[in-house]
């Protein structure tokens, strides 16, 4: 209830400010948030309509005009767009933006509900044993980890054994959905899949960060980097590859990431939701005025539209 009222306030001072009539001022308003859960947090008829809507996407034709379909554009632009995205200031509104655009593609292969998250904070200490790895309700589990040949890592249950992504990297190279959970070492106390990385520790001083740019940073280069390797490792679709959309956990990851920034944002929302600053791609300093790029994907955005969640073009909420 708070969170509304908060909405409803910075969304009035904001057409205040730009001095609209009321009439759309009413109608850009953001009433009723739609709510992203955890995946462990959905019933199985929502768990089962995501899962049948990202398999449908491999059935769809690509959007890019290319011979792969659908599925493969969104590791197709991810990789075309790498270096403008990782690594800088965009990189939380871009994908914030990402994501968005796959939970309306999910919705126009009928899925009914809103993009999901895997709170990987709170699996941190048994990241292998999460829910969204089950292979009736969940995503499939680890790749058979008997060879290191680049290939040979499929993921061996789950509805996504059938899949054949075509990207690695930039090449057409179709593969299985490759995974290689990153081992740890049960006897040093030390969790699998780089866990201590994303402990409720490591986020609470990440928290303490009070500049967008520091909040950033350190939660691309630590929890969102750790989750890509511990699930990936590196020759699994998560690893550090461009291509890593292929694995479908990639959008539960970044929601989770999104919901990340969403929290720290929330701390002070006065401050924070429109906080922006570092670096763009060519070492010049960022604006929210910037665009951000989808390489003829979806159309172009700016990141001012992209900061708060609460805004009648975004309105979702966690
Ligand atoms: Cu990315």
């Amino acid at each position: 209830m708070k969170f509304i009222q908060t909405v409803a306030l910075i969304g009035a001072s904001l057409d205040a400010a730009l001095a609209l009539p009321p009439s759309t001022l009413r109608r850009q308003a953001c009433t009723s948030p739609k709510l992203r859960k955890e995946w462990s947090q959905a019933t199985r008829a929502e768990q089962s309509s995501y899962i049948q809507a990202a398999l449908c996407l491999a059935t769809k034709p690509s959007r890019l005009g290319l011979s792969s379909t659908l599925y493969d554009d969104f590791a197709r632009v991810h990789d075309i767009l790498f270096n403008q995205i990782h690594s800088v200031a965009a990189f939380l509104p871009w994908h914030r933006y990402f994501v968005q655009v796959y939970e309306e593609a999910l919705q126009e292969c009928g899925y009914t509900g809103n993009a999901m998250y895997w709170d990987w904070v709170a699996d941190s200490e048994a990241p292998a044993s999460a829910a969204v790895w089950d292979p009736i309700t969940g995503f499939g589990g680890n790749g058979n980890t008997t060879s290191t040949v680049w290939g040979t890592n499929c993921v061996l249950d789950g509805p996504f054994t059938g899949l054949r992504p075509v990207y690695w990297n930039n090449a057409a190279m179709p593969h299985c959905l490759l995974r290689s959970f990153t081992p740890g070492s049960p006897e040093d106390g030390v969790p699998e899949m780089l866990g201590a990385n994303y402990s409720p520790t490591v986020m609470a001083s990440i928290n303490l960060e009070t500049t967008f740019e520091g909040f950033r940073h350190n939660i691309e280069n630590f929890p969102h980097g750790a989750v890509h390797q511990g699930v990936g490792g590196f020759v699994g679709d998560m690893g550090p590859q461009t291509s890593s959309p292929n694995d479908p956990m990639f959008f539960l990851h970044h929601t989770q990431v999104d919901r990340l920034w969403w929290l720290w944002q929330q701390q002070d929302p006065q401050t924070r939701t429109f906080a922006y600053g570092g670096l763009r791609e060519d070492g010049s300093s960022a604006s929210l005025d910037d665009i951000l790029p989808m390489a003829g994907f979806a159309p172009q955005s700016t990141v001012r539209e992209y900061m708060d969640i609460g805004s009648a073009g975004l309105c979702y909420t966690y």
